[in-house]
């Protein structure tokens, strides 16, 4: 199974991203748009899994001393990846986030879970494999709109009907001596 971890978004959140979206639907000759309830962000990606690793994220989850975020989208950006330029909305640098996932990512690898190493660049995608129809490309205007986080959620990525789908398998909440 293939699983990572995230922290789930409040639908005016998403309602938000999808009206960030439209400006790549509109001017797109190629890109496929985050679905909405694709939309997310990754804190760590750990791939495929047999069921005693799971078991061990599971306990690592169970353990993790998860915080409350207030957390601010505030801007776009792209990744050039290669198999194509990603599009995302950032987040306002945050450092009880970034200690949080730092804290994640030490408590997997001292549960012998593999996580990809890649430096934790904050994100919600909202469109990959994205070429424009005509040039320039103009990137949508993004008012800064605030969230609290009150979880972390386990979520599968599988393919349904050739589908990409994000199930969540299981949800943690925050504690409140965490705040
Ligand atoms: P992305 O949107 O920037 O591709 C599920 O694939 C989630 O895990 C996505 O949010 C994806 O980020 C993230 N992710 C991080 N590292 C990944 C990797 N090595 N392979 C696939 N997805 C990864």
């Amino acid at each position: 199974m293939r699983v990572f971890i995230a922290i789930q978004l409040p639908s005016p959140i998403i309602d938000e991203l999808l009206r960030l979206q439209d400006t790549f639907r509109r001017n797109r000759r190629r890109g496929n748009l985050t679905s909405p309830q694709n939309l997310h962000l990754t804190l760590a990606f750990i791939g495929d899994v047999d069921s005693a690793v799971l078991e061990r994220v599971d306990e690592v989850l169970e353990q993790v001393e998860i915080p409350e975020l207030t957390l601010t989208l505030d801007h776009v950006g792209s990744f050039d990846r290669k198999d194509g330029v990603l599009w995302w909305v950032g987040l306002k640098p945050d450092p009880r986030l970034m200690a949080f996932q730092r804290q994640l990512i030490d408590k997997l690898r001292d549960a012998n879970v593999p996580y990809d190493p890649k430096p934790f660049r904050p994100h919600l995608t909202l469109v990959r494999h994205y070429a424009p129809a005509s040039e320039p490309v103009m990137l949508p205007r993004v008012q800064p709109l605030t969230f609290t986080s009150h979880a972390v959620t386990l979520m599968r990525s599988h393919r349904v009907q050739d589908e990409l789908v994000y199930t969540p398998l299981a949800i943690y909440m925050a504690r409140e001596e965490f705040r």
